[in-house]
């Protein structure tokens, strides 16, 4: 098991579970475009997650969500530098969701720690946009497109076909050069998977994601809860948690949720649970 991952200016333990704090920065309905608008509601989020106790911020200037419109890579910088630039100062590590290589070469330039990749560093030039530096790398399994892949998803063997995608994937960054202590792997719940495959892979994390890299897992506000719960997505905080702790319990490094300063207390509450165990 890695102890360490190594994430840009930061070298983050293992040993305790980590929580990645969502910070989306799509212009809404409220900020009706306006950019200064957005980027101090992003700011003001990012901050109040790193108060609530977040490890790590996900600033993501794409929305990746099933049916979500495509942005330019000008575009998504616009959303992203001024917000990067702000939390310089802020303790944490911040990752960018991103799959565009240009992206990535200008933020990591500005001082992002993470790269958060739902494609998975498919491309020579993602990989080769990455490579040279010293940031951590978060290689996603998606099947299909995010417009049409919950449409129909079908596996042989889910487990065995996102585990052999994520060590490939892994074997490819390794090739290039990149250490295994910035690799984190990434089942990616909800990217191309029914319920029922999210729900295999999340009993069977262990064999998805393996012993050799960093793991992290996204399921806050999922369907895959709402398929449970009946609960529309601002309800599902319990579930929310309960697959948080599921995850932990299965050794996953770290989860990437919505509601930081409930995950937290509930994985303090667990920490402390584990305390008394016997080895
Ligand atoms: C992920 O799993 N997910 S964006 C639909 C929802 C709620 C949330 C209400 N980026 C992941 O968070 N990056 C996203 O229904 C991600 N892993 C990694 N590494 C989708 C999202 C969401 C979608």
């Amino acid at each position: 098991m890695p102890d360490h991952l190594q994430c840009g200016r930061f070298r983050l333990s293992l040993e305790r579970p980590l929580v990645m704090g969502i910070v989306n920065i799509t212009p809404d309905s409220f900020s009706d475009g306006n950019q200064h608008f957005s980027t101090r509601a992003a700011l003001d989020h990012a901050q109040r997650l790193v108060a609530e106790g977040a490890d790590i911020l996900d600033l993501g200037g794409e929305s990746t969500r099933p049916g979500a419109q495509a942005v330019s890579a000008d575009e998504e910088l616009r959303r992203l530098l001024p917000v990067l630039e702000g939390l310089r100062g802020c303790g944490v590590p911040v990752s960018v969701d991103t799959c565009k290589p240009e992206v990535m070469r200008v933020v990591l330039q500005v001082g992002a720690d993470m790269i958060n990749d739902i494609r998975g560093f498919g491309s020579a030039e993602a990989v080769e946009a990455v490579a040279a530096s010293d940031c951590a790398l978060c290689l996603m399994h998606m099947q299909g497109e995010p417009r049409t892949m919950q449409a129909n998803p079908v596996y042989q063997d889910v487990v065995a076909e996102v585990r052999q995608y994520l060590f490939g994937g892994a074997r490819r960054l390794q090739a290039a050069g990149v250490v295994a202590q910035r690799i984190v792997l990434d089942p990616g719940f909800g990217f191309g998977k029914s319920v029922d495959h999210n729900y295999t892979l999340l009993r069977e994390l262990p064999s998805v994601v393996g012993t050799l890299y960093a793991s992290l897992v996204g399921m806050s506000r999922k369907s895959m809860i709402g398929a449970v719960t009946g609960r529309p997505a601002s309800q599902r905080l319990g579930g929310s948690i309960a697959v948080a702790l599921a995850a932990v319990a299965r050794g996953v490094h770290i989860v990437r949720v919505h509601d930081v300063a409930d995950t937290v207390s509930a994985l303090k509450v667990w920490a402390r649970i584990e305390q008394g165990a016997r080895a």
